[in-house]
């Protein structure tokens, strides 16, 4: 089955593979939500459990992700409803001293799916480059990502640079990763916490309207 062929093909990190898999799926008329569950998703949950156990090593896990975001390319216009009206705009980024942008990526992808403009400032953002992006774009919400126990101190001293630049009162921020926490969000004073790209874009559409 076709999807079986993209989460095997996503596990060898095979670019080709992921792309021309995802391009059938869509061919046999295949939900692109469905092709990213159970495709894309489902393979780099394995890949994230073998990596942890130390089955797969950085490289296989590197070689994967670009297979990822490969396959995200294609599905994105597919997921991204067309013709949304912009309903706000939101500052997003993973923080300082932190690499991770899959789970962000997808964040992104929700966010615009769901009408939202969104300023991806990438990975490793500073506390100060947040605040340069509020002043520059006007976000109603500040999104930030983090993927290790180790920067997710720089959640709370990004917010406290937004504070800091008087900035706090102007925007809502939103808080996900894997190990972030709805308590870790409330005791670093963020706004909302989202445990996924849905409930992130759920939770956007309550704090825009
Ligand atoms: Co890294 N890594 N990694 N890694 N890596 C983890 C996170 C880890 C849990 C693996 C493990 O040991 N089991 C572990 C962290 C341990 C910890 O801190 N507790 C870890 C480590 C240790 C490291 C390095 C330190 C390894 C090393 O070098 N020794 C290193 C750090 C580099 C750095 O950032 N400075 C490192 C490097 C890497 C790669 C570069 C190889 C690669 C990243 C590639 C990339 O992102 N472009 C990588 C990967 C891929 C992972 C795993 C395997 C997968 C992460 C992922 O993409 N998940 C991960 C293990 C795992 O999670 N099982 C691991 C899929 C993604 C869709 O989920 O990102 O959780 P996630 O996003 C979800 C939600 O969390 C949420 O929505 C998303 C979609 O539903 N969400 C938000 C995310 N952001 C949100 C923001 C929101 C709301 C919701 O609001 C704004």
């Amino acid at each position: 089955m076709v999807l079986q062929e993209i989460n095997q093909a996503l596990q060898r990190g095979d670019v080709n593979g992921v792309t021309q898999g995802i391009k059938s799926a869509l061919e046999q008329g295949l939900e692109p939500r469905q092709i990213l569950n159970e495709g894309l998703l489902a393979a780099m949950e394995v890949i994230g459990i073998k990596f942890k156990n130390n089955e797969v090593f950085v490289p296989e896990v590197l070689i994967a992700a670009r297979a990822m975001n490969a396959g995200m390319e294609v599905l994105k216009p597919r997921l991204i409803e067309t013709g949304v009206e912009p309903i706000g705009t939101v500052v997003l980024g993973t923080v300082k001293g932190d690499l991770h942008d899959i789970g962000k990526n997808l964040v992104r992808m929700m966010f615009e799916g769901s009408g939202l403009t969104v300023h991806d400032l990438g990975v490793d953002v500073s506390a100060e480059r947040f605040v340069e992006a509020i002043k520059e774009y006007k976000p109603q919400i500040v999104g930030m990502s983090a993927l290790l126990t180790t920067t997710m101190g720089e959640m709370k001293a990004t917010i406290e640079a937004i504070k800091a630049a008087g900035l706090r009162d102007q925007v809502k921020i939103m808080v996900g990763g894997a190990p972030v926490t709805a308590k870790f969000a409330q005791e670093v004073g963020a706004d909302v916490y989202a445990k996924d790209a849905a409930e992130a874009a759920f939770e956007a559409k309550k704090l825009v309207y």
